[in-house]
């Protein structure tokens, strides 16, 4: 098949599950058109059969703002005609279903078929202002097919918007054979040179998850049990964090380890993931950690729960509840054959999302969209 993706090329997990699909795609033969605005974080290495198609912006004096999402519209169509794509697959409503929508729009009859993911953000954050949520609902009604990452996500969406098509579940993916628990770890040694526990968190550091609340946590935990808190990502409340860590007096127990590409090595060195967000459509960051056989102690928003099993392979806390997430914690980190159990348990969980059998679920969709045509 020939099929373009569209997604945010910076961190987060759409882009991740984006990129990761459009490499699978690829290695199983399909011809892939990445129509982005930057290069994807997680591309990676020259792989064959994947193309990059950036979106460049020129500004003119006259308007105040570069038409970057209208540009984007334009490359779409010229990709679709160019290369005559099959299946123009979304991540996000809000701009690129609106793209993609323009984009048809612009070649008139072309039959290429829209298939929108929905992530959570748009739905759950952008459609509380009325005038996007036009735009939602218009990207989302116009594509041929949409998905969402949780069923939470989907009923949240009805909610919201009560569309007029159905939408199926797909959820995010992990690759087993990458994503696994290495013995020989030196992060481990670094991060816990007397065998304290540690704990992580890895975020875009927006308000949406809480990083209060991993801080707040972790100093209850630190309060009975030696104990380190390594932080990785960026983003807006980055520099909030780095201040609360130093009024806490918890600076020297608290790494700030920035935006890491080696995720796996660093989640092996890892006792638990915290993961205490308001907002959370998946999360696909607590399916990476357990992969890695890391047991997830989080709250019990959106797609959370539908991940992380609550006493298997995580504990999950009302949102904002960091007594009892720092409770759990104890009980987890203070019990090796509890904490082995839940490790256990967590890589079997993941191996319930594995990446090759979502990716050929997607596969089979394209097929029927195409056929449908
Ligand atoms: O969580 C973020 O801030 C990033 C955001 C994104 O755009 O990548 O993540 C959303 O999509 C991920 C992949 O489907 C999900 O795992 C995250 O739960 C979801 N984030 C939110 O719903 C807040």
């Amino acid at each position: 098949m020939r099929i373009g993706i569209s997604c945010y090329a910076t961190l987060g997990g759409s882009g991740a599950v984006a990129t990761e699909l459009g490499k699978a795609l690829a290695a199983r033969g399909h011809e892939v058109h990445f129509i982005v605005s930057g290069i994807p974080f997680r591309l990676g290495l020259y792989q064959e059969n994947i193309f990059i198609h950036e979106v460049e912006t020129a500004s003119y004096p006259v308007l105040h703002s570069s038409p970057v999402d209208l540009a984007l519209a334009a490359k779409m169509a010229d990709v679709i005609k160019h290369y005559d794509l099959q299946i123009l697959h979304v991540h996000y409503a809000m701009p690129y279903a609106v793209c993609a929508f323009l984009a048809r729009e612009m070649l008139y009859n072309h039959p290429v078929r829209i298939v929108t993911t929905l992530h959570g953000t748009d739905i759950t954050v952008l459609a509380e202002d009325p005038l996007l949520r036009r735009l939602i609902r218009l990207g989302i009604e116009r594509s041929d097919l949409v998905t969402a990452v949780s069923n939470s996500l989907i009923e949240q969406t009805i909610e919201l918007f009560g569309p007029r098509q159905s939408m199926i579940k797909i959820s995010n993916f992990v690759d087993l054979q990458l994503y696994k628990r290495s013995t020989k770890n030196e992060w481990r040694k670094r991060f816990s040179p007397n065998g304290e526990k540690v704990l992580m968190h890895i975020s875009n550091f927006r308000p949406v998850k809480r990083v209060s609340d991993v801080l707040k946590t972790f100093f209850k935990v630190r309060e009975t049990l030696p104990a380190k808190l390594i932080l990785i990502g960026e983003g807006p409340d980055l520099d909030a964090a780095w201040r609360l860590s130093e009024e806490m007096g918890m600076a020297r127990d608290i790494h700030f380890l920035g935006k890491r590409d080696e995720v796996v090595a660093l989640l092996s060195a890892a006792d638990l993931l915290l993961l205490p967000s308001e907002k959370e459509s998946f999360g696909l960051v607590a399916l990476e950690a357990m992969a890695c056989g890391v047991p997830v102690i989080g709250s019990l928003a959106g797609g959370i729960p539908e991940v992380v099993e609550h006493g298997k392979t995580g504990l999950l806390s009302p949102i904002g509840d960091v007594d009892d997430m720092a409770k759990n914690a104890r009980a987890l980190l203070t019990n090796d054959r509890l904490w082995s159990a839940y490790s256990r348990a967590a890589r079997a969980r993941a191996a319930q999302f594995s990446a090759s059998e979502i990716v050929a679920g997607y596969e089979r969709l394209y097929e029927c969209l195409i056929e449908s045509s």
